[in-house]
């Protein structure tokens, strides 16, 4: 069977060190404990998020009460941290490997041992700092991934691609 060994899946999954992560220098544990898992990492980008992009990668929330502080939150608005560290795992069961060892949503409900258990909190205004992201299926693992990366900034190839030439696109060059 083509994408599988024996009954594992090799997925893709998005993860996403969210900007108190990176504010609170965590990014070392967590890529710790995400090694765990023995999955490899496929692409990795430092992102300045823009509105736009916020408010496409958390579409399915547009209605809940707190998509503004969401938005807020992952823009790093709340952390005076206006990046996030996007990484993409490849392995049999990734996106299920990853999700347990970032653990519940409510970092109160997550395992104590998890990422989001052992590093989350929910604010004062009910804000869930869960210090990542990671993808909850296939489907929306390639919407994600999509989403935050370009064909080439992932080393191998994922989904199907064109190649385009485009003509009178400003770059810019180190001088
Ligand atoms: P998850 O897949 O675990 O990231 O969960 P969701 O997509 O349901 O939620 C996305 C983000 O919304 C969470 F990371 C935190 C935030 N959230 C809240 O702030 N309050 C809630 O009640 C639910 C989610």
């Amino acid at each position: 069977m083509p994408n599988s060994v024996g009954q594992s899946q090799i997925q893709q999954t998005l993860v996403l060190i969210k900007p108190d992560g990176l504010k609170k220098s965590l990014t070392g544990n967590i890529l710790t404990k995400l090694s765990e898992t023995k999955l490899i990492i496929i692409g990795s980008r430092v992102v300045c998020v823009s509105r736009e992009l916020a408010e496409k990668h958390y579409y399915h929330l547009k209605d809940k009460p707190f998509f503004e502080d969401l938005i807020l939150y992952i823009q790093g608005h709340y952390h005076k941290c206006e990046r996030v560290l996007a990484l993409v795992y490849q392995g049999a069961n990734a996106i299920e490997k990853v999700r347990a060892i970032a653990g519940a949503t409510n970092p109160e409900e997550a395992d104590p041992t998890s990422i989001r258990g052992s590093y989350g909190r929910i604010t004062t205004k009910g804000v869930y700092e869960n210090v990542i992201h990671a993808s909850s299926s296939p489907a929306e693992s390639e919407r994600e991934i999509k989403l935050w990366f370009a064909p080439q900034e992932i080393v191998v190839p994922l989904y199907p691609s064109k190649k385009v030439i485009k003509e009178k696109v400003e770059i810019l060059e180190w001088t």
